[in-house]
């Protein structure tokens, strides 16, 4: 029975059907819409955090991305996408994968928390904390000048650990990147990607590809303009 990839449509699940792709293993896709914003019962009976990705293997059920990811790259994928030890960036490699969710992804989360809790950004942690992501985006912006991918001319994991916060997140916490050339550009190289066209277009055929400086259309107004809020 091949790998299975529990996805929580419009969430950071995204990245194991990409990973998946890129590495061209076979894969079952499970998905789950979103009930209307949270899971649904289905991942909550997979997870006791009722959050996804989950992926199932015989016998184990796995939750968290960079586990799964680290699990299906050295499971299945020979350490494709990730670089060993003895590798000049494998500093730089460990560095972005876990700065895609050990920083990134929980201020953006803490962002969003602070907009719906203190409905706007000008109180003293909405300020404090849009001081600080200016100066997060600045500090990836500087690094994706310097080279096409995260951890330096090899597309990795760390790359597919980061994407889901600059695109399918600012559906969420909208958030402009135009001013960011360096993200903008790596976007676009990540668009071209077949395996990233590929898992999107498996994972959340409805979702538009939100690559673009402009934040995409919000997921709250959407489900509201559907009557489904
Ligand atoms: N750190 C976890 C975060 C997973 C997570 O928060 N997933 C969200 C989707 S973006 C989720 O499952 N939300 C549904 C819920 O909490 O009910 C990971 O990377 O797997």
């Amino acid at each position: 029975m091949p790998l299975t990839v529990h996805h929580l449509q419009a969430g950071q699940s995204e990245r194991i059907p990409w990973l998946c792709e890129e590495l061209q293993i076979p894969y079952n896709l499970i998905l789950h819409q979103r009930a209307p914003i949270f899971s649904p019962q289905s991942i909550k009976d997979l997870n006791p955090l009722g959050q996804a990705p989950v992926i199932q293997d015989g016998d184990l059920t796995l939750a968290e991305s960079a586990a799964c990811i680290e699990y299906i790259i050295h499971t299945y994928g020979n350490g494709r996408l990730a670089l060993p030890p003895s590798h000049k960036n494998y500093a730089d490699y460990l560095y972005w994968f876990h700065f895609a969710n050990g920083t990134l992804q929980p201020h953006v989360a803490t962002m969003l928390q602070i907009s719906h809790l203190d409905k706007d950004m000008f109180g003293p942690a909405g300020v404090r904390s849009k001081e600080r992501f200016g100066k997060i985006l600045a500090f990836i912006d500087a690094r994706l000048k310097e080279d096409n991918w995260l951890a330096g001319e090899e597309f990795t994991a760390a790359d597919i650990m980061i994407v889901f916060t600059f695109t399918t997140m600012r559906s969420f916490y909208p958030y402009d990147l135009s001013e960011y050339e360096g993200i903008l550009r790596y976007l676009e190289r990540v668009s071209q990607r077949e395996g990233y066209r590929k898992a999107r277009a498996k994972a959340d055929p409805e979702l538009e590809l939100m690559v673009g400086g402009k934040p995409p259309r919000s997921f709250v107004e959407k489900l509201r303009a559907e009557g489904k809020l």
